[in-house]
């Protein structure tokens, strides 16, 4: 459903129910969709009696515009397609590449088509796709379609499903589209490695036939996944179990992640996957309330759908939500499990907070001329101050905002919405320009006086030893 925040505070105040307004993406009567049909409560996999490896007769292909308004993915692209005889051909190349996950920290990762995570894949429900897939890494593997219903032979799963596709091998995918939502896909083969070197993407399917009123403005996907970098080497550690240091959107940490840009106004999908190693992530998003409309089982009933501000998105699954953007500005949007806001250096330090160092570095400037210890008034001193880190690492937190220095990093991005953002504009527009009077601002001492509040005459909390 469409929600506003301001339609929902006028209908609290005129005392009217809250539900209501247009649900889509469950059943769309215009579309006979074997998949939609499917009962509550017994689930099962929606084939609604057909037997999924038989073909259910795909429909014509679905295209951008007439059928769905495209998403976006930041910092990441959509897989293409060229059409052979009304089946979507796509193809995907699993190899490895350089990739950079913020200014600063490079690694050699595996990933599709030149990129980490591989691009997005965009169909229509009712499409037939052929997916080819090379494989140009040093290890055989296979690609796993996560939440499509489709013949158990075509699910990727190396050794059951298939024989595994070797160096140099190229094998056909092929199965149609009976079912629409957020899904993903991810090698399948020596998974533990080969995901924590980045062989995944995103899967998104339409529904057909939704009237362009009804469908999103701006329909985003983020990918979460983690990732082990020990500062100063350059290849993901796979077998890191727990401590993961590197945490990411479309495999991009904080300050590398491009926002999300909206205009006032537009309806808003965001379709957040996880695929991390071990985590969970609880998405939050600040200056709205959302609803989560769809998991990658499928699209949740409107009467089950309940208003959020953090969505936890368990790994191996997906999260929708929707909300209209209507209250402008730059908001944050982040992982709330605050290790995860915490780029590469951030992790493993001992705790100094509330110590007094300055004997210590007296010490050990004996050995190590500016040696400084940093994190005992906490964590931002690490980026703002441009501490020295080591050759291809980044400083744990930070990077230079519009009023001052932001002390987060990793899974973190900003929602930017916009009035009169023309149409179309997907561009970062720059810093909100906050209307006179509406920013945090240091107290006046006339401000203090009037309202009676005294504060302290000095600083009795530690005394710092910079500057
Ligand atoms: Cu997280």
């Amino acid at each position: 459903m469409w929600k506003s925040l301001i339609s929902r505070r006028n209908a609290l105040a005129g005392g009217i129910a809250l539900i209501g307004g247009t649900f889509w993406g469950t059943n769309n009567p215009s579309l006979a969709s074997p998949v939609n049909a499917r009962p509550y409560p017994w689930g099962g996999s929606g084939a609604a009696g057909a037997n999924p490896n038989h073909d259910p007769n795909p429909l014509p292909p679905g295209e951008p515009g007439r059928d769905y308004n495209p998403t976006r993915t930041p910092n990441g692209s959509t897989l293409s397609y060229h059409l052979v005889e009304n089946v979507k051909v796509m193809h995907l190349i699993a190899e490895e590449v350089e990739h950079e996950f913020a200014p600063g920290l490079k690694a050699r990762c595996w990933g599709y088509n030149g990129q980490v995570h591989g691009p997005t894949i965009e169909a229509v429900e009712g499409d037939r796709v052929r997916i080819y897939v090379t494989n140009r890494l040093p290890a055989p593997t296979t690609v796993h379609w996560h939440g499509l219903i489709i013949p158990s032979g075509m699910d990727g799963v190396g050794g059951l499903s298939q024989r595994s596709i070797q160096p140099g091998e190229t094998f056909k995918y092929e199965f149609t589209l009976r079912q629409h939502g957020t899904f993903m896909y991810h090698s399948h083969h020596d998974e533990m490695t080969q995901m924590a070197m980045g062989l995944m993407g995103m899967f998104i399917i339409h529904p057909r036939g939704v009237p362009q009123q009804e469908r999103p403005d701006r329909d985003f996907v983020l990918l979460s996944s983690e990732w082990k970098i020990i500062p100063g080497t350059y290849r993901p550690d796979p077998n890191e179990m727990t401590d993961f240091n590197v945490l990411t959107f479309n495999a991009r940490a904080f300050p590398g992640t491009d926002p999300l840009v909206c205009r006032r106004g537009d309806k808003v999908r965001i379709r957040l996957g996880n695929l991390s190693m071990m985590s969970h992530h609880s998405i939050h998003l600040h200056g709205y309330h959302f609803y989560i409309t769809q998991t990658d089982g499928g699209p949740i009933p409107e009467s089950a759908q309940w208003p959020e501000t953090t969505v936890i998105v368990p790994t191996g699954s997906t999260r929708t939500i929707q909300f209209v953007a209507d209250n402008p500005g730059d908001w944050a949007m982040h992982c709330h499990m605050l290790h995860h806001v915490m780029n590469q250096m951030g992790h493993g330090l001992p705790n100094v907070l509330g110590i007094n160092p300055d004997g210590l570095d007296n010490k050990v400037r004996k050995l190590l001329p500016n040696y400084m210890t940093m994190g005992q008034t906490g964590m931002a001193d690490m980026g703002s101050m441009g501490m020295t880190v080591p050759q291809n690492s980044i400083p744990m937190i930070g990077a230079d905002g519009p009023k001052d220095y932001i002390t987060m990093g990793g899974m973190f991005t900003i929602l930017k919405v916009r009035e009169n953002l023309p149409p179309g504009q997907t561009s970062d527009p720059g810093w909100y320009q906050d209307p006179p009077g509406s920013v945090a601002q240091p107290a006046s001492t006339e401000d203090l006086r009037r309202d009676g509040i005294r504060p302290p005459t000095s600083n009795n909390s530690l005394q710092s030893h910079h500057h």
